[in-house]
């Protein structure tokens, strides 16, 4: 049986998050390059970006999980408020941060751009062709539209700040399974990866409702 596709949620429970433009309101784009821990933790420090997932996409077998990935491909999906971001400039991260020109050992960790709809696809395949022109080199990073995104498993999910054991058992403890969709867990595990500058993170820790203990072992690990 087929899990039906992953819906979005809009957790609430901190000043950050409930200020946090819902779902309907979003854009998202699906972004493979290489390991998706770390580019989970780099588009969720950027302000604008929303929400954050990791999961599994671009391949054609049923229901994969990590230990049986089949054809597909470590994804990030990146849920960002249209007012503050383009398309555009998540593709700017996107191509400044993988290897556009090297073909990739594994399918699991190749370069891919998976396009939602037909703006994304025209904007994606322009920056790849411009890239070529500007470098002389070819592109290995394909553009492809997304058929459908598997959720990874909740061990892949905001993985630097789940290494953050106080912090993490604490935001759990709130969130249970809106863990994933929270933009507070986004920025946390973005700063503790070593994104983000001071003024972004102090404007986060003034907005954020942690426990002391939680929020001093943020600061001790930045
Ligand atoms: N760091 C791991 C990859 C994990 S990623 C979720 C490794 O180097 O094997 O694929």
């Amino acid at each position: 049986m087929t899990a039906p596709a992953y819906e979005p949620g809009n957790p609430t429970a901190f000043a950050l998050d409930a200020d946090a433009p819902p779902p309907e309101r979003t854009e998202t784009a699906t972004f493979g390059m290489g390991c998706f821990w770390g580019p989970d933790a780099r588009f969720g420090a950027m302000d604008g970006v929303v929400r954050t997932r990791v999961g599994y996409a671009g391949g054609t077998d049923a229901d994969p999980s990590y230990y049986s990935l089949g054809d597909h491909t470590e994804v990030v999906q990146i849920e960002y408020d249209p007012d503050r971001l383009s398309y555009s400039d998540l593709l700017d991260v996107f191509w400044a941060n993988h290897a556009p020109f090297s073909a990739p050992h594994k399918r699991q960790y190749r370069g891919v751009v998976l396009t939602h709809d037909e703006p994304q696809r025209e904007v994606a395949e322009d920056s790849r062709e411009a890239l070529e022109s500007r470098t002389g080199k070819a592109v290995e990073t394909a553009v492809e539209s997304l058929d459908r995104f598997y959720l990874a498993e909740d061990y892949h999910q905001k993985y630097e700040l789940r290494s953050t054991p106080v912090v993490a058992d604490e935001l759990e403890g709130v969130y249970g399974d809106a863990f994933v969709d929270s933009t507070v867990a986004a920025r946390l595990n973005g700063f503790l990866a070593g994104h983000g500058d001071s003024d972004q993170r102090d404007a986060v820790f003034a907005a954020l409702d942690l426990t002391p203990a939680a929020l001093s072992e943020v600061r001790r690990r930045l």
